[in-house]
């Protein structure tokens, strides 16, 4: 069938296509083919399944949000069946899961994997979206999600002379399948942020050398990673519906048990204690466990900052290096995503590994030979790029999404995420953004945030079919009002002043919106909930013409 011939179609060929084969694509897809009956596609960049663990295979990557809690709630089943070997899964363990999941929910059959998403544009007469794929395939659906990812595609800084380098290039976010060997070779990084972190001890292991070119240092805290014993999983699993609800509960999706009030109620003797046994429980707990007023008041912020400031520089040998590798006084702690780190600090006291601060030399260009600086050159057999992502924006708008009167997205956006709730935008009836922007996302334990926004997607479709509704949009006050309330919220708290990607700060040219949602998950939940009580409040509903409702 022609472009032209599905245009005067009043029925699509499917129910929903579905962006992504991620946590947010599968369960998409399970919650509307398998518990709904309807005709759902997939469409996948990759080979396989998997999303961000699918793409991020470079040495050392892992999870930082304990498996118990980075996992599926929905099928107490397979909760029950799927076992963990660490308290912090690696990459290809996580990716293990989510083959896992496919397989145990026959999901394959319904991907279209190594196909990318060229274009997709609305119908107004028919009320379906018309998907183009790279292949020149067309496909119409009445819905389409888009389970793209928050952090999926990166943003590579080009360097003068890039092309002229003779060496390797490595990307984090598009590591090779088969891995690179270092053994011996001179190797170099760019970027020191969660991913960079991860790789450089790794890296640092088998290389002959490794020069870190560090152009900002980073807060971070040790994860405190261990094996998961079959004793530990027991006891979760016996009682996992209840651990469940506490994560649910909780603002990032994970449960912190220490928390307290404000760090200036304490005694700076009190307080140390308490900063002792969050640093020592690993991961997060330092960031969001320790103590409510951390990322609210400056001063109950600076001295967590000061804490852990004094316990990096403890893991330094050489005072002029821990001069380099410690956040600067007025740095403000955890307004940039804190990265957990294994070894990385001490990674710094190898011979083999040195540390090129790009701010006092900065990058002058790449050479055939590796990197030149202010400094001098830094011959090179392999570069790695771990410089981060276009976040939220980047790949929903590579989709070429065209809604009402064929406005792009990407206008629609121009001043930053126009969204209702995070999970879809005036003028794109029937398109939604799974973990989208102004929603809490990535502040959220992803896998939970993720099957909350499905589940709020599948119900509103269930809704729309047994009401005869062809096509749902928020009104443009609700979007408005939103997206200042949004804003409102992120103003109450220190993060808005960092030069983060929460921000879109690490893109040249973006628009600087706070892009989470910050009121607390329980909070925004709630809000979703209600809008669905009150009728879909906010939202426009065309019903459906008879033809519509006939197929
Ligand atoms: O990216 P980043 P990331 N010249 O943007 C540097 C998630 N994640 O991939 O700080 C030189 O944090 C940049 O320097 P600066 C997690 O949510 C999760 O590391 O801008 N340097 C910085 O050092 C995380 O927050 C896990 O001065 C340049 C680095 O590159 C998010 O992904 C693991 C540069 C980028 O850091 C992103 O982390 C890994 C330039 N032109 C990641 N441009 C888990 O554990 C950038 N940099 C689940």
């Amino acid at each position: 069938m022609g472009t032209t011939d599905i245009a005067k179609t009043a029925t699509p060929e499917l129910d929903a296509v579905i962006v992504g084969a991620g946590f947010a694509g599968l369960y998409m897809l399970h919650l509307l083919r398998d518990k709904q009956g309807l005709k759902a596609s997939v469409i996948e960049g990759g080979d396989g399944v998997g999303g961000t663990w699918y793409w991020n295979r470079y040495p050392g990557a892992r999870c930082d949000i304990p498996s118990m809690d980075y996992s599926y709630s929905f099928s107490e089943e397979l909760q029950q069946e799927w076992v963990w070997s660490e308290k912090y899964a690696a990459q290809p363990e996580i990716l293990s899961y989510l083959e896992f999941v496919a397989k145990k929910f026959d999901l394959k059959k319904d991907i279209r994997f190594s196909t990318w998403v060229a274009a997709a544009d609305y119908d107004e007469a028919g009320a379906f979206w018309r998907v183009t794929t790279h292949d020149g395939k067309v496909v119409t659906a009445r819905h389409l999600i888009s389970g793209v990812g928050v952090l999926s595609t990166a943003a590579t800084p080009v360097f003068p002379g890039a092309e002229s380098f003779k060496g390797d290039v490595l990307l984090t976010h598009k590591w090779p399948k088969e891995g690179y060997d270092f053994k011996g070779k001179k190797v170099g990084i760019i970027g020191t942020g969660a991913t960079g972190m991860q790789v450089i001890p790794v890296v640092a292991e088998t290389a002959g050398h490794l020069t870190v070119f560090q152009r900002t240092p980073g807060f971070a805290a040790p994860l405190m990673n261990e094996p998961l014993t079959l004793e530990e999983q027991g006891k979760v699993k016996a009682n996992y519906t209840e651990y469940r609800r506490g994560a649910w509960g909780s603002f990032a999706g994970v449960e912190f048990h220490r928390t307290r009030p404000s760090a200036l109620a304490d005694t700076p003797e009190q307080r140390r204690a308490h900063y002792e046994a969050c640093w020592n429980d690993g991961g997060f707990s330092i960031w969001l466990g320790a103590y409510n007023d951390i990322l609210l008041d400056l001063k109950a912020n600076e001295t967590a900052g000061n804490f852990v400031r004094e316990k990096i520089r403890a893991k330094i040998k050489d005072p002029k290096l821990a001069d380099k590798l410690v956040p600067k006084p007025g740095v403000v702690f955890g307004t940039k995503r804190q990265p957990c780190e294994t070894n990385y600090f001490e990674t710094y006291n190898r011979d083999n590994v040195g540390l090129v601060d790009i701010k006092a030399e900065p990058i002058e260009r790449l050479t055939e030979k590796g990197i030149r600086t202010a400094g001098g050159e830094y011959e090179l057999d392999a570069l790695i790029y771990a410089t981060g992502f276009d976040a939220f924006t980047g790949s929903l708008f590579k989709l070429n999404v065209r809604g009402r009167n064929g406005k792009r997205l990407q206008d629609h956006w121009v001043a930053g995420p126009h969204t209702y709730l995070g999970l879809m935008s005036h003028g794109f009836p029937n398109f939604y953004t799974v973990t989208g922007p102004l929603s809490p996302s990535a502040l959220f334990n992803m896998p939970l945030s993720i099957e909350q926004h499905c589940e709020w997607i599948a119900d509103c479709i269930a809704h729309m079919n047994s009401n005869k509704i062809a096509a749902i949009e928020p009104t443009r006050e609700a979007e408005v009002k939103w997206v200042s309330h949004v804003r409102e919220i992120a103003d109450e708290t220190l993060l808005p002043a960092a030069e983060s990607w929460y921000l879109g700060a690490n893109v040249p040219g973006k628009a600087r919106v706070f892009l989470v949602y910050l009121g607390g998950f329980q909070r925004y939940k709630q809000v979703c909930d209600e809008v669905v009580a009150k009728g879909y409040e906010g939202f426009i509903q065309e019903p459906m013409t008879k033809a519509q409702a006939v197929a």
